[in-house]
């Protein structure tokens, strides 16, 4: 494997690359017209346009990926995460025109893609799951004979629904009927498909995922679990590895469980095996994400690997070069995705330049990001500009590490989600690991971020008066001392 395609952009992309560079192999970026001036442009051997800023005209159109690479002599093309990474389509071209899919095969992209396949594939390996069907609902009498074996809150699910869409919570019979008739007709219109399944609604759960890694020899093993019930609307904004909550007996039998998901469809390289985690640690398959995740740092962090660099192995036919048994978690590692949203104004996506833009420094500290001071941000893509990732030698350092990291974090120009990072791990329920999907609606209002920033620049005021006074020198103006995020506030 010579050269890469990464038919991606941003953080990723760049990211990818840097691993590929490492183990001597070549890049090619490909990028929108919007990218032209992107750091992974800059840093790729080669790079080509290869359409408008939409991604549906440029990051989606796989014809025109697969073509730049093999006119460039990629012999691999690297999906990244989001766009083409899950699409079964794009990975059997790739290996219909001899180029290597960094990632797993139609087969097992297929098998996972429809939650009901899914629930299907783990089954046959005693993957448990939550109670419910996998089978798509024929009829009204269907789900009113399954009604009365889960009983109510029920959810009704769309098999081809993803990332919270195409749910629908049911409290009794009355509403069955109606909500089974809206479920499928929502599913046809927004997937193309109204198959929809029952489960028993989990109350409060934890969203605890396990990474998976397999190569092409039957060898499969899990390095561990992520935390991700930080979440709003079904986005991610802080994950750690391990979790909290977690004994290393049910460590291991989610890791198990997890293993056995990903050989229920002989699946090899990197995956996510997704779980619901109740209060008294049951766990129950949700699906399986055939991809490289955006939360795969902290991951990195705990086990000192390399993700991508065992992507790439495995794709070039590589036999793992570790067991199980020679994997353990090495310390606690939390990420905060940094997105251009206003969380004082409902999270609303914000654009602007990185008027300034300077990442912290430090042992433990880790910056994945994809722009640069003075750069504008483009509208057309997902807003997340940066994943700030700290580890430390357990869950309190690692806290303290990512607390100092957001404060030494200059970013300005644009509303970002660092102060909800700095106000989310400060939180006594989040530094109690007494949390679960519900932590946003439970604890947050943006009054209370304004009033946390006041503390903070109260306290920060304190300080330098305290510092000021020791060295007794008149006290500068404070505005130096601030960090940019309290600052706007
Ligand atoms: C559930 C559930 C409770 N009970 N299924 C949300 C998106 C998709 N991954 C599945 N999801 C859920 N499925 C049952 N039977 C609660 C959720 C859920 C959720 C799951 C994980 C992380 C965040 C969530 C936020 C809301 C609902």
């Amino acid at each position: 494997m010579k050269k890469i395609l990464v038919a991606n952009r941003g953080e990723i992309a760049l990211r990818v690359m840097r691993t590929a560079r490492k183990m001597g192999i070549a890049t090619v970026a490909v990028y929108s017209e919007a990218d032209q001036y992107m750091p992974f442009v800059k840093f790729a051997d080669e790079s080509e346009c290869i359409g408008p800023a939409p991604s549906s005209q440029s990051y989606l159109q796989m014809d025109r990926i697969i073509e730049v690479a093999k006119r460039l002599g990629a012999d691999a093309i690297h999906p990244g995460y989001g766009f083409l990474s899950e699409n079964a389509k794009f990975s059997e071209a790739c290996e219909q025109q001899g180029i290597t899919f960094i990632g797993p095969s139609p087969y097992s992209i297929e098998t996972m893609g429809s939650k009901i396949g899914a629930k299907q594939s783990a089954k046959k390996f005693n993957v448990p799951m939550v109670p419910g069907t996998d089978t798509p609902i024929e009829d009204l009498a269907e789900a009113q004979r399954i009604a009365k074996e889960t009983g109510y809150p029920l959810l009704i699910k769309a098999s081809a629904g993803g990332g919270g869409k195409g749910m629908r919570i049911v409290n009794n019979d009355d509403e069955l009927e109606s909500q089974l008739l809206m479920a499928k007709s929502e599913a046809l219109n927004s997937f193309n498909d109204d198959s929809v399944f029952i489960e028993k609604y989990v109350a409060s759960p934890k969203h605890i995922e396990i990474q998976v890694l397999g190569d092409k020899h039957g060898n499969c093993v899990y390095l561990f679990e992520r935390e991700c019930s930080i979440q709003r609307r079904h986005q991610k904004l802080i994950e750690e590895a391990p979790s909290s909550c977690l004994t290393p007996e049910v460590r291991k039998a989610m890791g198990e469980c997890a293993v056995n998901a990903a050989r229920s469809c002989n699946y090899h390289g990197a995956g996510t095996v997704e779980f619901l985690v109740d209060d008294n640690l049951n766990f129950y398959f949700l699906e399986m994400n055939t991809r490289l995740q955006v939360e795969h740092c902290v991951t990195e962090e705990i086990t000192g690997l390399d993700l991508v660099e065992q992507q790439i192995r495995v794709a070039r036919g590589e036999t793992l070069s570790f067991t199980q048994d020679d994997l353990s978690i090495k310390g606690h590692a939390i990420e905060l995705r940094i997105c251009t949203e206003d969380p004082m104004n409902n999270f609303m996506p914000d654009t602007g330049r990185l008027t300034v833009y300077q990442r912290p420094k430090g042992e433990g500290i880790r910056v994945d990001d994809g722009y640069e001071e003075g750069m504008d941000i483009p509208i057309y893509y997902d807003p997340m500009i940066a994943k700030l990732v700290a580890h430390g030698a357990n869950r309190s350092e690692a806290i303290e590490k990512l607390s100092q990291a957001i404060e030494a974090f200059r970013i300005n120009g644009l509303e970002t989600t660092l102060g909800f990072g700095a106000w989310a791990i400060r939180q006594p329920a989040f530094v109690e690991g007494k949390f679960d999907t519900h932590f946003i609606q439970k604890y947050y209002k943006p009054e209370y971020l304004q009033a946390f920033s006041d503390q903070e620049k109260t306290t920060a005021a304190l300080m330098a008066t305290l510092i000021a006074k020791k060295r007794n020198n008149p006290v500068k103006p404070l505005v130096q001392d601030v960090s940019a995020w309290k600052l706007k506030r």
